[in-house]
């Protein structure tokens, strides 16, 4: 017996020693073994940059609901734990040209337009200047589109065109200080660097307030996806607005109209007239367990969990309905509650077996509530069936998830 053998007995014969010691006060596996030797994980050498486990399988989906037939992918959020959503979660909205293979050594950003000082600056360059890191959702306009068919009982399907992460990055008024904006400027235009140039116009006065350009997400360099090596974060804002893989900001004195976000951004309304500008995504919230396509599988105790958030500020309280929206709760808010971000909410719940109704309402520090659906139609002058069309964006109504005898969960939301 070599040394390495003699060492490995000696461990489990310890081993049972210990388990001895435990009779009778734990539920010892006595004579029986915890399960077969953990095998060699079948995965490429996950050392050097790890690997999540093989039996995790939540994903990303591509989604019908693309507004233009461009790369949609949603993100699972039935699957996320507290806030933050990994990387390659992370949801994905590319208009046209897909993801482009960029060498941050060779990349630049350019601003120039209406400033004194144009200026040109390499990633590490920006690197060296003052960072913040910051916990922000993206959500894109068209999240929560009511669906109809199977996909409209799946929370990911219906709500998963929504993130949260921690960007690190400059904020923008630093860099605008630098080339000194001229008197009379009031938008500005950013560009990405992917084949068709996505170009999306911003007011000055937000870019000034608490837009970030980061060039980090989750504590590593953003995702190609997400916009390596730099992305425009315009906090609380349409996601539109956080062009990605930014090589270009020019200051001008007006909204640019672009040919992308004049024909995907404007939002056609029932009388007619559009809406050629939006910014802020409402106060909204969902339960993400229990939701639409699970199954309880029996009466008993479960913690109803999800995710609130509000683009005009902080979630000051989430109240949580079983009862088919009698009676509300506050949900207890996981601490810190940051601004502009996801928000997890939790309140435990006993299932007697009977049917209900499960909803969330969020309110946030501006006192805006989340509307039902039949409050939202009023507030847009419109009939609930409307919000089944297409067109429809910044859709923030109450989510019901209904529970039936046999513990299946539906979505609820036209009953
Ligand atoms: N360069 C560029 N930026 C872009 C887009 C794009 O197609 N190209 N899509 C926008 C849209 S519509 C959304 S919803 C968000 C999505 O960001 P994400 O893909 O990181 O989730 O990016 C925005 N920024
Ligand atoms: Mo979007």
């Amino acid at each position: 017996m070599n040394a390495k053998e003699s060492g490995r007995r000696k461990f489990l014969k310890g081993g049972v020693a210990l388990a001895g010691l435990a009779v009778g006060g734990l539920r010892v596996a006595s004579g029986q073994s915890s399960g077969a030797e953990a095998a060699a994980s079948p995965h490429k050498d996950s050392r050097t940059y790890g690997e999540r486990s093989r039996f995790d399988t939540a994903e990303r989906q591509p989604t019908g609901a693309a507004p233009y037939g461009d790369t949609a992918l949603v993100t699972p959020i039935q699957a996320l734990t507290g806030i933050i959503t990994p990387a390659g979660l992370h949801f994905v909205m590319d208009h046209l040209a897909g993801v482009p293979d960029i060498d941050p050594q060779q990349h630049r950003l350019m601003i120039h337009g209406m400033v004194d000082r144009p200026l040109i600056f390499t990633v590490e360059e920006l690197k060296r200047l003052p960072s913040v890191s910051r916990i922000h959702f993206l959500e894109c306009n068209a999240n929560s589109r009511p669906l109809q068919g199977p996909k409209a009982e799946s929370v990911q399907q219906v709500h998963g065109k929504t993130s949260c992460s921690e960007w690190t990055g400059v904020l923008l008024s630093l860099l605008l200080q630098e080339a000194s904006v001229q008197a009379g400027a009031s938008w500005l235009v950013s560009e990405g660097a992917e084949g068709n140039k996505y170009t999306k116009s911003l007011p000055l006065a937000k870019a000034m307030e608490d837009v970030l350009v980061a060039y980090g997400q989750n504590g590593e360099p953003v995702r190609p996806e997400q916009g390596f090596p730099l992305r425009l974060l315009v906090p609380g804002w349409e996601a539109n607005y956080s062009t990605k893989w930014l090589r270009r900001i020019k200051i001008v004195d007006q909204p640019y109209m672009t040919q992308h976000e004049s024909t995907h951004n404007a939002n056609l309304h029932p009388d007619g007239k559009a809406h050629w500008f939006r910014f802020e995504m409402g106060v909204k919230s969902v339960i993400t367990r229990p939701c639409g396509g699970q199954k309880l599988p029996s009466p008993g105790f479960y913690e109803i969990t999800g995710l609130a958030w509000s683009g005009g500020g902080t979630v000051r309280k989430v109240e949580v309905s079983t009862d088919g929206g009698r009676t509300w709760k506050n949900a207890e808010l996981q601490q810190p509650v940051h601004r502009k971000a996801h928000t997890r909410f939790r309140l435990p719940w006993t299932w007697d077996g009977n049917e209900t109704i499960l909803q969330s309402r969020c309110t946030d520090d501006q006192g805006e509530m989340q509307p039902t659906i039949a409050e939202l139609a009023k507030i847009w002058e419109v009939s609930t069936d409307y919000f089944l069309g297409s067109g429809v964006d910044h859709f923030n109504a109450i989510q019901p998830w209904k529970v039936n005898r046999d513990g299946s969960v539906h979505n609820a939301l036209f009953s």
